[in-house]
């Protein structure tokens, strides 16, 4: 991973921080996007003090088509060729049935999980092509295989990340570039504080009576997709937590069982 470029979108919190760390100390060069300059600027000073590392901060919000196009175009020449494009920027708010919830919140959701990949995807993948060197790593989620109750419109946007990556990776099989897709379950980071709209006691009750996994767990197995060999495409990966068997079924000790 020495001297690889990584650019990860979302990286200022959970999963994308974990990858940042995680590239970070193998000795990849890091393009890190975020949308609060503030925080990256935190970022990278704490993974420059940490490890032997080049980070260029890329302040951007996905869902901004002409500001992501202006960031990526702004990339000094020796930043550009991305071997690594982490995708991962991607939210949910609410917990509302289809026909109850916020449509300016899921306009959010949508423009950010699904329009935002793709616009970040259709910019950076056209110099993979030209270099014949390249790897899409997107975030997606056990929620784009199977709807759960109050997850509607979040699920249909983690289908729509399976379906992009799909369709990439059928899109790119006559390039050596490859696509994968991890589908994280339960994974304790500040994903559902942001969906509880801040409420931390609701936030910590989804991981309750379970071992949640981490950020970390997550970048371990982007990082292990990253460095397989380069005739080894990892088309997708479901990690969950050892007591959860799907999008709906837990095991929690003491506690109700069902989402
Ligand atoms: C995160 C997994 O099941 O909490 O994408 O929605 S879940």
């Amino acid at each position: 991973m020495k001297n690889k470029i990584i650019f990860i979108t979302g990286s200022t919190d959970g999963i994308g921080k974990a990858c940042a760390r995680r590239f970070a100390s193998a000795g990849a060069r890091l393009v890190l996007n975020g949308r609060n300059p503030e925080k990256l600027h935190d970022l990278q000073q704490d993974l420059t003090e940490r490890y032997a590392v080049e980070i260029f901060p890329l302040p951007f919000d996905v869902r901004d088509r002409k500001a992501v196009a202006r960031a990526v175009e702004s990339l000094p020449v020796e930043w550009q060729a991305v071997d690594v494009l982490i995708n991962n920027a991607g939210l949910v708010l609410g917990i509302d049935k289809e026909h109850e919830g916020c449509l300016d919140d899921w306009e959010i959701v949508i423009d950010t999980n699904i329009k935002g990949l793709l616009t970040v995807t259709r910019l950076v993948v056209p110099g993979m092509v030209k270099r014949e060197r390249g790897h899409i790593i997107n975030i997606g989620s056990i929620a784009g295989d199977t709807a759960y109750p109050g997850g509607s419109v979040y699920c249909a946007t983690k289908a729509a990340v399976k379906a992009l990556t799909d369709g990439l990776r059928i899109d790119l099989v006559d390039t050596p570039l490859r696509v994968t897709n991890i589908k994280p379950g339960l994974v304790e980071t500040h994903f559902s504080i942001t969906r509880f709209y801040g409420d931390k006691a609701k936030a910590d009750a989804v991981y309750l009576g379970l071992k949640p996994l981490t950020g970390k767990d997550i970048a371990e197995t982007v990082f292990f997709a990253a460095s397989a060999p380069e005739h080894v495409q990892i088309a997708e990966v479901l990690i969950m937590p050892v007591n959860q068997a799907t999008a709906t079924i837990t095991y929690r000790e003491g506690v109700n069982s069902e989402r």
